[in-house]
């Protein structure tokens, strides 16, 4: 039966604050702390428990391999060498644990909205920022893997540069529910003032191409400027979609009046929850991360928001959501995670998950997650995640090897070591 399968990226043992990301306002404002690697992955696991315990079907991808030694050496450095010869700009970007967003891994169409009735993943090139445009080759992989089953997926290479895809963050798909066709959003940007916008409209064309999508079915939307400027570098830090329902900011889209009404034209049941900015401001929005909140269908059929713990924070943020509930509509319950060192990087609980519409027996199953399988990865994770990392430590031998070690240990654990 298809189903939605929420995967996950487990944070990696690197995970740092770096301050490589412009025009993400968390990780600007965090530059130079001392992050908590350890704590980072036990939140992430911790929120996956959460799913479960709702009866989600829960998912995850691996860590990648940090440093990328591989990358360092495509950019000249020696064999082995690239750490100790690279300027500290390249080090924290071959040493960055972005790939644990997995929102930004791929974009997928399932299976009802493609030519080929199957189940489409594109990598994301993420070409815009230099630390995590060599994530893609480490993704690739796992999809490969994960996603092996040929007669219910097809796996795409990224679209090639200078376009820039940045996955999953910049794509929404409505339909009457997961198992049934759908059209799919995808939102584009032109730079928001000093930032650079990172979906293009040529690669987001590009992958509705790739995976056979009817152009019918398919809408091409642009990102408000103001949005991009105000510091929402994804569509998914302003929107979440699920099924029939669209939780938005106000000034999201570029024409939000024109995108709704083609939205209700073809998909009639269309319930448009958008959130004024009179009652939460654009800067609120993003500081709390209300809209990276997962929405999702509950197995009653009810919609549960599953929101970081700065929503509930902030105060305007939290009183709008407990009217959103006593109203009695599609969304019925709310859900705290704590992702304080997700959060600090501009990472939600949205951004740490991909969606993927498919049959849980079609996906290899060391890729999906029980209650078991995460004890045992928290144990891996309490054992050799580095409790901190200062940005000192980045320039240290001992923390590449410790941090290259705690992760194969981990395939170990799940028999992925054929991904070392
Ligand atoms: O690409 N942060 C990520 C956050 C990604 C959030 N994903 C979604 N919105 N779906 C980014 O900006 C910060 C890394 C650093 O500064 O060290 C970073 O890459």
């Amino acid at each position: 039966m298809l189903t939605e399968i929420n995967f996950d990226g487990i944070v990696g043992p690197s995970h740092n604050y770096a301050g490589l990301s412009l025009g993400n306002l968390a990780s600007a404002r965090n530059s130079g702390r001392v992050s908590r690697p350890r704590d980072a992955a036990l939140q992430g696991l911790a929120k996956m428990r959460l799913n479960l315990s709702m009866g989600l079907t829960q998912g995850w991808f691996m860590p990648h391999d940090r440093p990328d030694e591989a990358w360092l050496s495509r950019l000249g450095f020696g064999q082995d060498r690239g750490m100790e010869q690279a300027d500290a700009g390249l080090r924290y970007a071959a040493m960055s644990a972005s790939a644990m967003w997995a929102a930004n891994a791929a974009t997928v169409s399932p299976a009802p909205d493609t030519r080929d009735g199957r189940c489409h993943l594109t990598a994301a090139n993420l070409v815009t920022m230099p630390h995590r445009s060599h994530e893609w080759p480490g993704t690739l992989a796992q999809l490969r893997l994960a996603f092996a089953d040929t007669a219910h997926f097809a796996v795409h290479e990224p679209v090639p540069p200078p376009f820039g895809d940045e996955g999953a963050a910049n794509h929404m798909r409505l339909c009457a529910s997961h198992g049934s066709a759908g059209i799919e959003v995808f939102v584009y940007g032109r730079s928001g003032g000093p930032f650079p916008a990172r979906q293009h409209r040529e690669a987001s064309a590009a992958v509705a191409r790739l995976h056979g999508l009817d152009p019918k079915r398919t809408i091409l939307a642009e990102q408000s400027e103001e949005a991009i400027a105000a510091g929402a570098f994804h569509n998914d830090v302003v929107a979440v979609a699920n099924e029939t329902v669209l939780f938005t900011h106000e000034q999201a889209f570029a024409d939000p009046t024109a995108l709704y009404a083609r939205l209700r034209e073809k998909v009639p049941e269309l319930v448009v929850v958008e959130v004024p900015a009179a009652a939460v401001s654009l800067e609120q929005a993003i500081a709390s991360y209300l809209f990276n909140a997962q929405l999702v269908t509950l197995p009653d059929g009810g919609m549960a928001l599953i929101l970081p713990g700065e929503a509930r924070e902030n105060g305007a943020v939290w009183a709008w959501l407990q009217q959103l509930i006593a109203g009695n509509g599609r969304i019925r319950t709310l859900h705290v995670a704590d992702l304080r060192e997700s959060m600090a990087n501009g990472g939600g609980p949205a951004c740490l998950r991909l969606r993927v519409v498919a049959d849980p027996a079609t996906v290899d199953p060391r890729f999906l997650a029980s209650a078991d399988r995460i004890a045992q990865v928290e144990r891996v994770v309490t054992r050799h995640w580095p409790e901190e990392i200062a940005p000192d430590d980045l320039a240290r031998p001992s923390l590449w090897r410790a941090v290259k070690a705690a992760r194969l240990s981990l395939l170990s654990e799940l028999d992925l070591s054929t991904l070392a």
